[in-house]
């Protein structure tokens, strides 16, 4: 199974990903996810500093993780997709390596920065459009391979805390309507909105992720119920029409 976090430089992606392991180390949440090796764990730390500093990731990183649930387990390939390759400051490597994961995607988070939507429509428009047309691409190439089961793609809203009050954040998806209801290929997106902020609980800021392996099959439904249940704003299924 592969997931691909994707998003412009700073929308939080590398956050996200460790977030979501801080908060599924153990199995208390009846999930666990965890790097497979010794040296994927240092790379996942190593990534976590990264972000806290903040410095940028230009390029695609791709974590194999083992998924633990009381269903089994499974190995779980999670690629933060490196915003300079979103952007294309990469140079044509890194986008490449960027396309080939996202080409073999079973799941998409695409991070968007919510102050980004909220005080700049300009850029947010730009910035949603290359997000839109990777996400297309890859969906309408899974129904070309007639994939039976709707394909997961998670909006996940970072920075919500830095709204003004009473901002709603489910108004600010609207760049990302061509997804939501576009034309018939977009009824096979399971999608969802998940707003997020700095403050929430470990475990709601590992939805996005939890979202992602429960609609590409493995049985997390019980940790995706409990972290909906620990997360700030409900998180919203898309209508699909
Ligand atoms: N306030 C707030 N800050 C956040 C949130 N998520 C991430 N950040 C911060 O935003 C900055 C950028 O986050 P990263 O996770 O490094 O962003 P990224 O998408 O990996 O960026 P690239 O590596 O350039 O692709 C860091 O300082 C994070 O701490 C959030 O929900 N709220
Ligand atoms: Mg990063």
């Amino acid at each position: 199974m592969r997931i691909v976090l994707l998003g412009h430089p700073g929308s939080g992606t590398t956050t996200l990903l460790t977030d979501a392991r801080a908060a599924l180390r153990d199995p208390a949440s009846g999930v666990a996810l965890r790097p497979r090796s010794p040296i994927g764990r240092w790379r996942l730390w190593t990534a976590s500093r990264r972000a806290r500093r903040p410095q940028r990731d230009e390029r695609p990183r791709a974590y194999p993780m083992r998924l633990r649930h009381a269903g089994g387990g499974a190995v779980v390939r999670v690629v933060d997709g490196g915003g300079g390759s979103v952007r294309g400051s990469s140079g044509t490597s890194g986008t490449r390596r960027l396309l080939a994961e996202l080409a073999a995607a079973d799941a998409i988070v695409a991070a968007v920065d919510a102050t980004v939507l909220c005080d700049d429509p300009v850029l947010a428009a730009s910035q949603v459009r290359t997000l839109v047309v990777l996400i297309r691409r890859r969906v309408t190439e899974a129904l070309r391979h007639a994939r039976s089961s709707p394909f997961p793609v998670v909006l996940a809203l970072t920075g919500c805390e830095r709204l003004p009050l009473g901002r709603d954040p489910f108004d600010l998806d609207g760049p990302l309507r061509p997804l939501r209801i576009g034309h018939r290929h977009e009824v096979r997106v399971a999608g969802v909105t998940v707003p997020l902020r700095a403050d929430d609980p470990a475990l709601a800021r590992a939805l996005p992720l939890l979202w992602c392996l429960h609609h590409a099959g493995s049985a997390a439904a019980g940790a995706v119920a409990a972290a909906g249940a620990a997360a700030t704003f409900t998180p919203r299924e898309w209508t699909r029409t």
